[in-house]
């Protein structure tokens, strides 16, 4: 068990994020809950994880699926009661299990009493809580567009004025140039710290600092002065392990996001990689191959570049996006072994390793009818599309590929109706594919993806060049081998993934000819061929004199 009171304890931890409403029913509701996943504690326990990441659990309209809140202090009823979180943290906490909280701080929703209050009148101090700019109905303050369509500013007559807003109208932005505002939030944080809680995701953090009447969105100037402010007020106080999503985050920013005195967070998700199969200037429903050289370089600049001055988060999976082994593997002949090698490619990288709920089992995308869709992203996307003259079958086909509902179906325990998910109506289709694949079949296969994701997060902790290494991409330009060396006093790791359904010839170094292979998703064969989406880790111990 990791010592959670120990400064950095994050670097040896593997995270898994948890979609609630998708993990696990306890009463028939059709949406999981708290009590859903204190059941399958057990089942993360041996998968050998050491912190949850909960998508949000607290009180909201479920407009965005809880990225709209509410009440900051409360949990959704549809999850549980503040009591199932207590115990939640307490049954985690016996497990050596951690939780970590979503924190939306960029918006809240409209249903806030903040808000409420807001709207109400220029004059009530909460007013100021949220961005107003002044105008006329018919006017616009400017042109700017929502993330999830239409414009974002949304007019309110009561006090004569548009608010800004990033996401949904119903998720209105908090404006954190009033200090009242950050000082709100702090408190509720270190509210939560004090329930024991193991630290926070901050939803896209760097949008906190925007300025509208600039156009400015992500990275405005105050961006890292609020942030070193929010860490010194809250995360410092505890051993909080922190990571911010930050689409705008490049490896510079990063840099100071992650700066190992601790003054801003953790961690920072960032997304050069997942961008790198959009078409630049267009948007991720206009489908591109990935380009693997890219990806290869991309992943060893970040590597190289925070190695020693900074933190990488490594993922490549989460509530947002498409199911991977769907995305850049073969969820069809090659399933599970494009699964595996996929993470191979990953958690043999330095930083802190994330697994997406299914992602252990190699969960895959689904194709649904589009009234079985429910997020609201997709289905906005689908109107405006049609709307704009493209032909239904090219919007479902960047819909299958790309929907965040591919994401959210329920989590595949077994084989029984609907997955063992609910013993009621799903709130979203279970994919049909969970007669095969599901838990219960994988957890006690040796050479399932489950076990292979186990054994890879069990090596973390067994070797430190998992840790602590240097990064040495090999093979720059070859069109599908992905393969890199780690060091750490002496101690090698090399990783060798074969990305594709060819076989490829290539020949092991000869240094490498006596080393230990610690994993691997084919059995051992002789010669030079590797096979379809093979995959491996080797160990050259250090030499001791
Ligand atoms: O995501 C931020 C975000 O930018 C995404 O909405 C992204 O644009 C989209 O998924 C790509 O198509 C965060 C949360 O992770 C997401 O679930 C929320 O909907 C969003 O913020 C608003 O809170």
């Amino acid at each position: 068990m990791l010592d959670k009171n120990r400064p950095g304890w994050w670097r040896n931890a593997t995270i898994y994020q948890i979609y609630p409403k998708s993990f696990q029913d306890t009463t028939g509701s059709g949406t999981g809950d708290l009590k859903g996943i204190i059941s399958r504690l057990d089942y993360l326990q041996k998968l050998g994880i050491d912190v949850i990441w909960l998508s949000p659990v607290f009180a909201s309209p479920q407009v965005d699926n809880g990225y709209d809140v509410s009440d900051y202090r409360a949990i959704d009823p549809m999850y549980g009661s503040l009591e199932d979180m207590r115990e939640l943290i307490a049954e985690g906490k016996k497990r050596g299990i951690g939780i970590v909280l979503d924190m939306v701080l960029n918006h809240s929703s409209d249903q806030h009493r903040w808000f409420l209050e807001a709207k109400s009148s220029r004059d009530n101090p909460c007013h100021d809580y949220y961005v107003w700019r002044d105008g006329t109905p018919d006017q616009y303050p400017n042109d700017m567009k929502a993330a999830f369509g239409g414009p974002a500013w949304t007019w309110v007559p009561e006090v004569g004025q548009y608010y800004f807003h990033q996401f949904a109208p119903q998720q209105p932005d908090l404006n954190w140039e009033n200090p009242a505002l950050r000082r709100e939030l702090y408190d509720m944080i270190l509210w939560w710290m004090e329930q024991g809680v193991a630290g926070f995701r901050l939803d896209v953090i760097d949008q906190i600092a925007k300025e509208p009447d600039r156009g400015i969105t992500n990275n405005g100037p105050r961006l890292h002065e609020y942030l070193r402010e929010l860490s010194a007020e809250t995360f410092q106080k505890g051993c909080m392990v922190t990571v911010g999503e930050a689409w705008g985050a490049d490896l510079e920013r990063a840099k100071l996001y992650s700066a190992p005195d601790g003054s801003e967070l953790s961690m920072v998700f960032q997304f050069e990689h997942i961008l790198l199969d959009q078409q630049p200037g267009k948007t991720k429903w206009d489908l591109a191959p990935l380009p693997l050289v890219q990806l290869k370089k991309t992943m060893a600049r970040w590597q190289t570049g925070l190695h020693n001055q900074g933190w990488n988060s490594l993922f490549m999976s989460s509530h947002d996006l498409p199911r991977i082994v769907s995305r850049w593997g073969d969820d069809g002949k090659y399933r599970e072994e494009s699964a595996k090698m996929l993470a191979t490619m990953l958690h043999g990288m330095q930083g802190t390793p994330y697994i997406y709920q299914g992602e252990e089992l190699g969960m895959t995308n689904i194709r649904l009818p589009i009234t079985e869709y429910r997020d609201l992203e997709t289905l906005n996307l689908y109107q405006e599309r049609l709307e704009q003259g493209y032909p239904e079958e090219d919007v479902l086909a960047s819909i299958y590929a790309r929907s965040r509902d591919n994401a959210r179906t329920p989590m595949q325990w077994d084989d029984s109706p609907n997955g063992g998910f609910t013993a009621g109506e799903p709130w979203i289709q279970v994919n049909s594919n969970y007669r095969e694949i599901n838990a219960a079949a994988q957890i006690e296969d040796e050479n399932s993806v489950f076990s292979y994701y186990r054994r890879l997060t069990a090596l973390r902790k067994e070797y430190p060049v998992f840790i602590e290494g240097d990064f040495t991409l090999l093979e720059p330009e070859h069109p599908n081998l992905f393969v890199y060396r780690r060091e750490y006093q002496g101690e090698q790791l090399l990783v060798v993934c074969n990305f594709g359904d060819q076989q490829t010839e290539w020949e092991l170094p000869a240094e490498w000819k006596d080393a230990e292979v610690l994993i691997a998703n084919y059995p051992p064969q002789d010669g030079n061929l590797l096979r379809p989406w093979e995959a491996k880790i080797l160990l050259c111990p250090a030499v001791r004199s």
